[in-house]
């Protein structure tokens, strides 16, 4: 398992959609492999493998307090929504700035797991959120997106800034 390197808003490959993973085979496991060693060792808790350059429809996600509950979604899709909840959120991809955004509160979710078998799950709260912030990565979407456009701006300087200082 290989740590991959995570882009940073507002890089441009940010952008893309992801594309369906066609087949679960040992390549895509190999995938999944290195970006839930890349989340653990960011550490976050979800990680888009648009977010290590890879513009494929997979997601991981551990929001359990011992880091030891590793979700895997393959071409996941939101197939209910209810209520509204809102964190403040942050990004491996938008390192050091936290906002609260609005979302729904409970989630249902339909894809295939890292054996290719396809499930179903109802998330709620921190989860729910969670599905969301990621399936939006896949969308070519990032959360700083949901604020004011002076936050973005801000947002986005700072961060060109860290990047020029990091050369
Ligand atoms: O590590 C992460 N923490 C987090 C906190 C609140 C809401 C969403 C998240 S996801 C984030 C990891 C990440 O950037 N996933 O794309
Ligand atoms: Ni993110």
């Amino acid at each position: 398992m290989t740590v991959r390197a995570i882009l940073h808003y507002p890089d441009p490959r940010l952008r893309k959609k992801a594309q369906p993973v066609a087949v679960v085979d040992d390549g895509i496991r190999r995938l999944v492999d290195d970006m839930a060693e890349t989340m653990y060792q960011a550490p976050g808790i979800g990680l888009a493998a648009i977010q290590i350059d890879v513009p494929q429809r997979i997601v991981v996600i551990d929001c359990s307090a011992q880091h030891n509950d590793l979700k895997v979604f393959i071409n996941p899709v939101i197939t209910r929504r209810e209520g509204v909840y809102g964190i403040e959120e942050g990004c491996l991809s938008v390192p050091g700035i936290f906002e609260e955004v609005q979302r729904a509160q409970t989630v249902a979710v339909e894809a295939l797991g890292r054996d290719g078998q396809p499930f179903t799950l109802i998330a709620q709260d921190l989860l729910a959120v969670c599905i969301q912030h990621e399936i939006d990565h896949l969308d070519g979407k990032v959360f700083v997106d949901y604020l004011s456009r002076l936050k973005q701006q801000r947002i986005r300087k700072k961060l060109e800034k860290q990047q020029r200082l990091a050369m």
